[in-house]
């Protein structure tokens, strides 16, 4: 018998993060097959979740007493927050500590997919460049009109550094920010005015194929599009369609509609950058991550409140 809460730890997660749980909670595993089963024996009791891949309804209705959820990652559409909220159960996200870590992978992708890195490469490697001599002539990411869908905490780490390849920055959002950068209501008419389209909201319902063919045909032959956000925020066949039939000018992909697959349309198309949702994808970034994962479970241990709670769940902590 312990005093220490009971922790359902819902990987495969960070091993690291597993063992600084341990030291304050009496830490079991979801197990891959049998939930069912494991969930109707031992669900009752478990107070707290640490997850690297959110949790399933059924899941979170099978722990009756559960009280804080503690994710790994910024973005929760894989929580029922709403839910959570009106049980009364706190949940936690890891934002900030990976902005700069996103934003440098955007402009990795938005440089790739303009300069056509990934092609250039295949050339120099191929022989090509000894065969059929230099690589053609590419565009300039210089003095472009950047349109941000989402000027969060991401978003405007994006915009800064936009600014340093002499951007123009744009945006569209629901609510208009108190920024320098000029505001759209409308997102067609902002894929219009840019010459590329950096998508940074949260997925879900919500934002649901907000970017659809005709946000698609307004960004143009010319636009490139860039998804750091969710593979749903995108309608990725009109996506297909658009870049298949010359409407987009090109794409630097790292998150897609059914992860891990993605369609071998995308793959064949070199006008497209693909990375397989590595958008905060380095060591340090990712230690960071999971420090506030654990942060989020030992300070409602210690006082029942959390340090990074969503906003449906704010009313409750504290
Ligand atoms: P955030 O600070 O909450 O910002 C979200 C932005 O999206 C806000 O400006 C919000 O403004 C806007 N927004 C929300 N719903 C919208 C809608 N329906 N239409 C237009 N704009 C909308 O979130 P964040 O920390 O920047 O993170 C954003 C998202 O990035 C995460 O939720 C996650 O999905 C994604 N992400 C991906 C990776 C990756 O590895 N690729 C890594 C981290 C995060 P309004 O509320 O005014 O509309
Ligand atoms: C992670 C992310 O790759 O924070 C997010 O919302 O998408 C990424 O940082 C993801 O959470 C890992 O599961």
């Amino acid at each position: 018998m312990t005093d220490t809460p009971r922790l359902l730890f819902i990987g495969p997660g960070m091993p690291a993060v597993r063992t600084r749980l341990a030291k304050s909670f009496d830490v079991v595993d979801l197990p891959a097959d049998g939930t069912e089963a494991f969930l109707a024996e031992h669900g009752a009791g478990i107070k707290t979740v640490a997850t690297f891949r959110g949790i399933a309804p059924d899941v979170m209705a099978a722990l009756p007493d559960l009280k804080v959820i503690s994710s790994f990652g910024v973005g929760y559409d894989s929580i029922d927050a709403n839910e959570a909220a009106r049980r009364g159960i706190l949940v936690g996200h890891t934002p900030d500590v990976l902005n700069d870590e996103v934003a440098d992978t955007t402009i990795m992708l938005w440089l790739a997919a303009s300069k056509k890195l990934v092609q250039a490469d295949a050339w120099a490697r191929s022989g090509a460049w000894e065969r059929e001599g230099n690589y053609p002539l590419t565009k300039s990411v210089r003095n472009r009109t950047v349109g941000i869908l989402g000027l969060g905490r991401i978003g405007q780490t994006i915009a800064s550094m936009a600014e340093m390849f002499d951007a123009k920055v744009i945006y569209h959002t629901r609510t208009e920010k108190d920024v320098a950068y000029t505001y759209y209501g409308d997102l067609v008419e902002m894929a219009r005015d840019a010459d590329v389209l950096v998508v940074i909201t949260p997925g879900g319902a919500a934002t649901q194929h907000l970017v659809n063919a005709e946000v698609l045909s307004a960004l143009g032959s010319e636009g490139i599009l860039i998804n750091v956000a969710r593979g749903s925020v995108v309608d990725e066949v009109a996506l297909i369609a658009a870049l298949e039939e010359g409407r987009l000018g090109g794409a630097g992909l790292d998150v897609f509609e059914s992860e891990p697959h993605i369609p071998d349309a995308l793959k064949a198309m070199d006008n497209v950058v693909l990375a397989p949702h590595i958008g905060s994808a380095t060591v340090e970034t990712r230690d960071a991550m999971g420090a506030l994962v654990c942060e989020n479970l030992e300070q409602w241990f210690s006082g029942g409140t959390i340090k990074a709670c969503v906003p449906e769940c704010q009313h409750l902590n504290g």
